[in-house]
């Protein structure tokens, strides 16, 4: 919220527009509301425009009222399918969903809607046709040229939580702040600029979030350098404390490569936010010469052959070819400390 308003005194935006879900379910704490709606006061230099989403539907009745009870001057809300005049000479089509699964366009009154001269922007939520954003809870079908069948001079999108344009005049803005590993893409806000009805919306992408979320993924072939690779696949230093850093490592490696590739990743671990590696995709290339770091003969080097065989066996339970490896592997990391 504040991150939002200071972008907007930064950039001389008259107008926050929120496209729904800006509380995530239909009965937040009533301390949600409150300080939401007194971090919204203090940005006074801005006009907050807030529409319900599917989470936050305009039939949950106690959450909006309450809304509306706290809500300071500088905030709108648009509980209704009706235009508002945002400013002299622009008006905003709202289509607020009313329930959890609306199941239907909420956006098809747009075209019908009388503005007169005025110039047009649309705020909806859901998706879009042919885009599944289920784990999201979005149901409603948007047509992709809903801007330009209603005549918007742009049309803002919420629902989907990563950033994305599905046209140059229509955007889903994604949420200020990631909450989880499935979009690449950067939090950001968006800028829009509208200069006249006939040109093109300006719009650009503002960064908001504070915190990463990176998910890399580490497909390793036998002959690649592993801890290169990983070294390439690291942030840089001074973003790793604001960064949540998950793993997964696929593909094969050999014993020495798969050891020194997790005492780096037990080494580079302490720097991040939060950090997890998974090396049960990781299969296991079996040679005689990794074997010759733990022992060349003896008790030692006679368990580190039944291991390796009992990790190749595919004839074995999964769960017993993963603790063979895992026991290998340190095998391994005692050899090397050693
Ligand atoms: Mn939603």
């Amino acid at each position: 919220m504040n991150k939002l308003a200071a972008l907007a005194k930064e950039n001389a935006a008259s107008h926050i527009l929120l496209a729904g879900d800006t509380f995530d379910q239909t009965t937040p704490a009533p301390t949600v509301i409150r300080q939401a709606m007194n971090a919204m006061r203090a940005a006074e230099h801005v006009v907050w425009i807030l529409m319900p989403g599917n989470h936050d539907h305009a039939n949950a009745t106690e959450l909006w009222r309450q809304v509306v009870q706290d809500a300071p001057e500088n905030v709108v809300v648009l509980l209704k399918p009706a235009p508002h005049e945002i400013v002299k000479g622009a008006v905003l089509l709202p289509a607020p969903p009313s329930e959890r699964h609306p199941g239907r366009d909420l956006t098809d009154w747009f075209e019908g809607a009388g503005t007169g001269d005025a110039l047009r922007i649309g705020l909806a939520h859901g998706s879009v046709t042919d885009f599944d954003s289920s784990e999201e809870g979005g149901s409603s079908i948007i047509p992709i040229d809903r801007a330009r069948r209603a005549g918007l001079a742009y049309l803002g999108l919420g629902d989907w939580h990563g950033q994305m344009p599905i046209g140059t005049d229509t955007w889903y803005s994604g949420a200020p702040e990631a909450d989880g590993f499935k979009h690449a893409t950067t939090p950001a806000a968006l800028l829009v600029e509208i200069l006249s009805a006939g040109a093109p919306a300006k719009v650009t992408s503002l960064p908001t979030g504070s915190i990463t979320w990176q998910r890399a993924r580490l497909d390793l072939t036998e002959d690649d350098d592993a801890a290169a690779l990983h070294d390439r696949v690291l942030p840089p230093l001074a973003a790793r404390a604001l960064t949540l850093f998950d793993m997964p490592v696929t593909g094969r490696a050999h014993a020495l490569a798969r050891v020194a590739l997790e005492q780096a990743t037990v080494n580079v671990a302490p720097d991040f936010l939060w950090h997890r590696t998974d090396f049960s995709g990781l299969g296991m290339v079996h040679d005689t010469d990794d074997l010759d770091a733990i022992d060349h003969r003896g008790a030692l080097r006679a368990a580190a052959e039944t291991l390796a065989t009992e990790a190749s066996d595919t004839r074995l339970a999964p769960e017993v070819r993963e603790a063979a490896q895992v026991a290998l592997s340190h095998l391994f990391s005692y050899a090397l400390e050693a």
